[in-house]
């Protein structure tokens, strides 16, 4: 798979690694060779521009490491932004949760692998998926297609479908009632493929839809064509509603085209990939995986990650040292709360620390944080060094740009003033050693110890900004619905226990 294109990334890669630094220069020279290994490798154009012009924003913006090189940063920067690119959110397949199957209807081109991937769904579907599927043969147009079906489906053990005679629309109807009537929940249906895409084709699809109103339709597509497959699933996308591609013969598409552009040129998620002839070769499409392969630097990739953290952990340590010796400002702030973000759900992250009160962490509005950084982002550079200097014209103005109100902005600079007094305090009083020793599992100081900690997280008087308002503890948490939940069933305990003593 992609031979030649991973050959030549991995040369140009290379190429830069021990050129020491990121520069304009060695960078626009490697994505000019880029940019042509690319096109040579028949991705599609637009594809092949979006890409650089990704990369360069991102190399923009990038901190440099100073413990990579240029050609490893490339990596990563190529592998991060065709990893998105190339990646779909959501499910596959949007089974359905009532008595009706889940109907699946695969469309394409003629050759392009329908008939063998519907074999192969199935086998993933029932083996991965605990489904039962039924196959159906809705392929009228060639007399064999039917045989091909029925021998795949006894070779997988899977139950195949088909009237002789009947229309493809109708065929997909008695299928669903098959379906019902014998207990199989998905419902594959395997159309008949055209050697180009004409009316009649569009017209036999519209009309089993109409019929059995499919939950995923999948457009099948073979690699090898390259732009072709990409051009045809533009094409039938302007027709037909497509929930997903299916890439089929990835194993023999040694070019790559096809596989790198489909996603971004028709906006339709890659969703399977078949890699060979035999009904086991269907896999979940996985943009990073895919990428990993195709640049074949999955050490690269890693090296530069951890590189990142490093990084990441010398800026917590100097802003540790801002805060201590009280240069802590508005700007460290606003790190901090993307830092945050940067890390996920709040709740969920909380909720892994130890000594964390049950139920404080569902007190966290993730929405709260970005009107925060709304409010900071309106500020200009002064203002967030020295908050000092916003009086109530300025804050008129803060509230303005950042669409939230003259209280929010004060009520944010004040939070943010009584942050900084009480990392003063913890100074004064050495609490930040006594907290290291705390967490660090061998001190003997529990949370108890700590300056209102529950009134800081939930914004209460003296609270973290971006933290939602009103008085902590004021509020029914977890916590307490957990105690009561106790309370309660330890309340029946001793009733049942006193039933029995009489
Ligand atoms: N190497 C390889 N061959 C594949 C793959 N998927 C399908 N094929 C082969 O491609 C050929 C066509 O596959 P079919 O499943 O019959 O294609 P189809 O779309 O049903 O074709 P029509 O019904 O004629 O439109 C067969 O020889 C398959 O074995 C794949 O992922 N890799
Ligand atoms: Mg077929």
């Amino acid at each position: 798979m992609f031979e030649s294109l991973t050959q030549r990334l991995s040369k140009v890669f290379s190429g830069l690694t021990g050129r020491g630094q990121l520069t304009e220069e060695n960078m626009e020279e490697g994505l000019a060779e880029v940019r042509a290994a690319l096109l040579e490798a028949d991705v599609h154009f637009r594809v092949v521009r979006d890409l650089i012009d990704r990369v360069k924003a991102q190399a923009d913006g990038t901190e440099v490491l100073k413990s990579v090189s240029a050609g490893q940063m490339l990596v990563k920067l190529f592998h991060d932004e065709l990893v998105e690119m190339m990646s779909s959110e959501g499910e596959p397949i949007a089974f359905r949760g009532d008595a009706k199957p889940t109907v699946v209807l695969m469309a394409g081109l003629q050759g392009s692998g329908k008939t063998t991937s519907t074999a192969k769904l199935a086998v993933h579907l029932r083996d991965e998926r605990r489904r039962k599927p039924l196959l159906v043969a809705a392929d009228v147009q060639r007399p064999a297609a039917v045989d091909q079906l029925r021998q795949l489906g006894a070779q997988i053990d899977l139950p195949v479908f088909h009237v002789p005679g009947e229309p493809p629309e109708r065929l997909a109807e008695l299928a669903l009632a098959e379906a019902m009537k014998t207990g199989r929940d998905t419902v594959l249906v395997d159309t008949a493929g055209r050697l180009h895409i004409d009316d009649e084709l569009m017209e036999e699809l519209k009309r089993i839809r109409a019929a059995v109103t499919p939950d995923t339709t999948f457009l099948v597509c073979d690699a090898m064509t390259g732009q072709d497959a990409v051009r045809s699933a533009s094409a039938f996308r302007e027709t037909l509603p497509l929930d997903g591609v299916i890439l089929t013969k990835l194993d023999g598409d040694s070019r790559g085209g096809a596989a790198l552009s489909v996603r971004h040129v028709t906006e339709t998620p890659v969703r399977y990939v078949g890699l060979g002839e035999k009904v086991a070769d269907l896999e979940p499409f996985h943009a990073d995986r895919l990428v990993s392969r195709l640049l074949g630097m999955g050490d690269v990739v890693s090296l530069v990650e951890k590189a990142q953290k490093v990084v990441d952990e010398e800026e917590a340590e100097a802003q540790m040292k801002r805060m201590m010796e009280d240069r802590f400002t508005l700007d460290d702030f606003l790190k901090q709360l993307r830092a945050i973000k940067k890390m996920g759900s709040l709740g969920g992250l909380l909720g892994h620390l130890p000594g964390v009160p049950a139920g404080m962490a569902d007190q966290i509005d993730e929405k709260q944080l970005d009107r925060t950084e709304a409010v900071v982002l309106s500020m200009t550079p002064q203002e967030r060094k020295r908050p000092e200097i916003i009086d109530a014209g300025r804050k008129r103005r803060i509230a303005r740009g950042s669409g939230t109100a003259v209280d929010v902005v004060s009520r944010l600079l004040k939070q943010f003033e009584q942050m900084r007094k009480m990392m003063k305090q913890m100074k004064k009083g050495g609490l930040f050693s006594r907290l290291k020793g705390a967490f660090g599992g061998g001190g003997g100081m529990g949370l108890g110890d700590m300056p209102d900690m529950e009134g800081m997280m939930s914004g209460g008087p003296g609270g973290m900004p971006g933290m939602p308002g009103g008085p902590g503890g004021a509020r029914t948490t977890n916590a307490s619905a957990d105690a009561r939940r106790k309370n309660r069933k330890a309340e029946r305990k001793r009733r049942k226990q006193g039933r029995k003593r009489r």
